[in-house]
């Protein structure tokens, strides 16, 4: 099996990704997305939005792209039910969980940093204060639901969900801080312990500090 993982370290989507790939044990190789002539004709063919990742699974002759369904290939790739758990009502809480982070933590987070960096035209203060009301919304929505005393984000297993609130927390905390919201904190606190999310840590650690926002002083 040969797994090609179009992305780049420092990307939350593209960790998002890695950190599966790691808590499933599959071996992949990174073709790099640096922007540059070489690579992104190859990567636009493979990711006609030009968004990271794609994953090629160069034996079944497959091309995913969307980060959570690279997800559930891989996840059922290494025998189903890891990531994404067998029981019907136990993963539509994975898949929900998911969606509140992507939509409500990642959409914010990229389309602040998407303006701040001027990739949108000249920065919209009114727009960024609106992305930053609503990934306010997303930290007081986890940090209630999370307060049933669950480990992650789903239940007590690690899952598809806590894949992506791993890199994504920790790109959008640096745009609104977690606050007072001491379980979200300490949900937070386990994502960075965890080995798979250390490993993509230290895989984007190379690249230095892409993302135009200061780092967290707590
Ligand atoms: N919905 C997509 C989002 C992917 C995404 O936004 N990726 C970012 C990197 S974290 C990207 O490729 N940005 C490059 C760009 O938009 O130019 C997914 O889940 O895979």
């Amino acid at each position: 099996m040969a797994l090609l993982l179009w992305s780049h370290p420092y990307a939350g989507y593209g960790q998002k990704t890695s950190v599966a790939l790691y808590e499933l044990g599959l071996p992949f190789e990174l073709k790099l997305v640096d922007g540059s002539p070489e690579v992104m004709p190859g990567f636009m063919a493979v990711s006609p939005f030009g968004k990271m990742p794609a994953l090629v699974d160069t034996d079944a002759g497959r091309t995913v792209i969307e980060s959570s369904i690279v997800i559930e290939y891989l996840d059922r790739l290494a025998g189903g039910g890891k990531l994404i758990p067998a029981d019907p009502e136990q993963a539509l809480e994975v898949r929900f969980m998911d969606r509140i982070l992507d939509t409500y933590v990642g959409g914010p987070m990229n389309r602040i940093v998407f303006n701040r960096l001027g990739r949108a035209g000249e920065p919209h203060a009114g727009a960024i204060a609106n992305d930053e009301r609503e990934l306010a919304t997303a930290w007081d929505m986890l940090e209630a639901r999370l307060s049933d005393g669950r480990t992650w984000a789903a239940s007590d297993s690690f899952s598809l969900a806590d894949c992506g609130a791993a890199p994504l927390m920790t790109y959008a905390r640096r745009l609104v801080p977690f606050g007072d919201r001491p379980t979200l904190r300490a949900y937070h606190a386990r994502l960075m312990a965890r080995p798979s999310f250390v490993k993509a840590l230290e895989d984007a650690a190379p690249f230095g500090n892409l993302m135009p926002a200061p780092l967290p002083e707590d």
